[in-house]
């Protein structure tokens, strides 16, 4: 009795569910690069050939611990292109009983593995802390879904920084305290460099040859693709960047891609490294002295908190939450996010660098390149199928909720009590990208006011309706409200004539 154990791209973990509730003696893994996968959203090449790279090495370390893989690359003659297609034909091929398979990250998926005409057996994702029970328990009877309260239950839960039922230090987040402006000078020097070995060296010789003309720069390809890798880069880590993670978390400085973040979201998502792991070597950091208090609370905070609640978000609302569109926005993704030039400097920063790393820090998605499109009015399904593209760690349950949620704020309301807006007062004092701006941040109108001045108004003013009575907007309605009614004008017929050049691919 043969079953087939299902592993894909974001399940290489040693100690998934579906391999420990099978038998490496008598059962038979199934991994395949699909079309189908690769083509949802145009993938930044780099992350097509991490996962894939990663999903190579991996089948040979399940072939090492006696299992038997069977592996699909892209270019096989004979694949039928999806992941369902290819159970069904290793089905066939080895008169197979049914699929085990650990549940899926994505609606889109678990509805067709839930639809194939074979037995089949979900198992929970459990690398996860919170299971999908926990947190509809935790949000049961809620009026509102806060992450705070549902980190300290997470705290609890792992007894991560906690002194028996009190948190560390006195006080369970430490946020205040990791919010100062750019630093002069940045001492470390990034994430850790692997050089590609011969299995990442076929990848991407096939990711050129069929992804290359997809938004995104292939070479030069740095990535961790193996357990081994993502360690060291997490070890280097620890002791060269954590210890200022904290401070400088929000800040921003111009050509520092990294600063002093752990680039640790595409190798925890894809299951190379262990969250709850992650999180011990970190608490022990601090522990050893490695680490203040601010950076190891921030960075865990990071992952047990906000990492498990937008997965819980993201199950709880429903395959139906990446198509909300509460404010109504239309408005197409400007040709700036797929590399169109712009006078916008920050803009330009944070879309250069993820053209060329897939990668882009929380500040930089949320605060520059969601800020706009929230401004902006774009069609929130755009972004967010951009945000799913362009991203190494970009996978639906964690980015969606992101996006159609804290960052654009179309779900109503569930993840963000008040929109993520800013003028571009917020990204002078977060970044240095200002002062070589084109734009003028100290200009409100005019000829070279900082767009995000005239939209942030712009904005306010469109949704009075909807957020006039929020009492953490308030202050900003009524600072709008006190400007000359002729002030108000110029600002909104400016930012509209600026939002025209916008839609007419000026370069703006
Ligand atoms: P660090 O800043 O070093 O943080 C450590 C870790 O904490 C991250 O690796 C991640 O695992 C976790 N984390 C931090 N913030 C969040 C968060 N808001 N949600 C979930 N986990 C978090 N994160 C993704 O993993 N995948 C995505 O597709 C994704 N899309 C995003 C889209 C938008 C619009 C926004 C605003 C945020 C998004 N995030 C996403 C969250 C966050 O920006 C990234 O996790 C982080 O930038 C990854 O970089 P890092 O590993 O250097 O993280
Ligand atoms: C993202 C991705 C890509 C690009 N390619 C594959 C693939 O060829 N085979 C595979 O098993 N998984 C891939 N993935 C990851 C899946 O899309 C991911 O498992 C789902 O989106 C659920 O999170």
């Amino acid at each position: 009795m043969v079953r087939l154990v299902l592993v894909l791209g974001d399940q290489l973990s040693d100690d998934l569910s579906a391999l420990r509730k099978t038998d490496k003696t008598s059962d038979i893994v199934v991994m395949a690069e699909v079309m189908d996968e690769a083509t949802y959203v145009s993938h930044h090449p780099k992350k097509i050939a991490f996962i894939f790279a990663a999903m190579r090495k991996f089948a040979n370390r399940l072939r090492d611990d006696g299992w038997t893989v069977c592996y699909t690359k892209l270019d096989d003659p004979d694949t039928t292109g999806s992941i369902t297609g290819e159970l069904i034909r290793r089905a066939s091929e080895h008169d197979a009983t049914g699929v085990v398979y650990t549940e899926p990250g994505e609606w889109r998926l678990i509805s067709a593995l839930a639809d194939l005409p074979l037995k089949t057996h979900s198992l929970p994702d459990d690398r996860f802390i919170a299971s999908h029970r926990d947190f509809e328990t935790w949000a049961d009877g809620r009026k509102q879904l806060r992450m705070e309260y549902f980190y300290r239950d997470m705290r609890r839960k792992t007894g991560l920084l906690m002194n028996g039922d009190d948190p560390e230090g006195g006080k369970w987040n430490y946020d205040h305290e990791n919010r100062k402006a750019a630093p002069d000078s940045i001492d470390f020097n990034g994430p850790m460099h692997f050089q590609p070995d011969e299995i990442v060296e076929d990848v991407l010789t096939l990711v050129a040859d069929r992804f290359g003309e997809n938004f995104g720069d292939l070479h030069p390809f740095w990535f961790a693709t193996d357990q081994g890798q993502a360690r060291r880069h997490l070890t280097h880590w620890i002791k060269n960047g954590l210890p200022q993670f904290g401070d400088f978390q929000d800040a921003m400085v111009t050509d520092q891609r990294f600063m002093y973040h752990a680039i640790v979201g595409l190798y925890i998502n894809a299951g190379l490294l262990n969250p709850l792991e992650v999180c011990q070597a970190v608490e022990e950091a601090y522990k050893k002295g490695g680490a203040p208090l601010n950076a190891v609370e921030g960075f865990i905070r990071q992952i047990i908190g906000w990492r498990e609640y937008v997965r819980g978000i993201y199950f709880l609302e429903g395959p139906d939450y990446t198509a909300r569109n509460i404010l109504n926005h239309d408005r197409d993704l400007p040709a700036m996010y797929w590399g169109a030039d712009t006078k916008m400097k920050c803009m330009s920063q944070a879309i250069d660098q993820t053209k060329e790393e897939a990668y882009a820090h929380h500040i930089q998605r949320l605060m520059i390149t969601g800020n706009f499109a929230l401004l902006a009015g774009i069609e929130p399904q755009q972004v967010h199928e951009w945000y799913l593209a362009v991203y190494a760690d970009a996978f639906e349950w964690v980015e969606a909720p992101n996006t159609i949620g804290m960052s654009q704020f179309a779900d109503g309301g569930i993840i963000a009590s008040k929109p993520y807006v800013s003028s571009g007062n917020y990204i002078a004092k977060m970044s240095d990208y200002c002062k070589s701006c084109a734009y003028k941040v100290k200009d409100k109108t005019g000829k070279d006011a900082c767009p995000l001045n005239l939209l942030y108004w712009h904005f306010l003013d469109r949704h009075k309706d909807h957020f006039s009575n929020n009492p953490r907007m308030g202050q900003m309605y009524a600072t709008w409200n006190r400007m000359d009614q002729d002030k108000r004008d110029v600002i909104i017929a400016e930012a509209d004539a600026w939002l025209g050049r916008l839609d007419a691919g000026d370069k703006v």
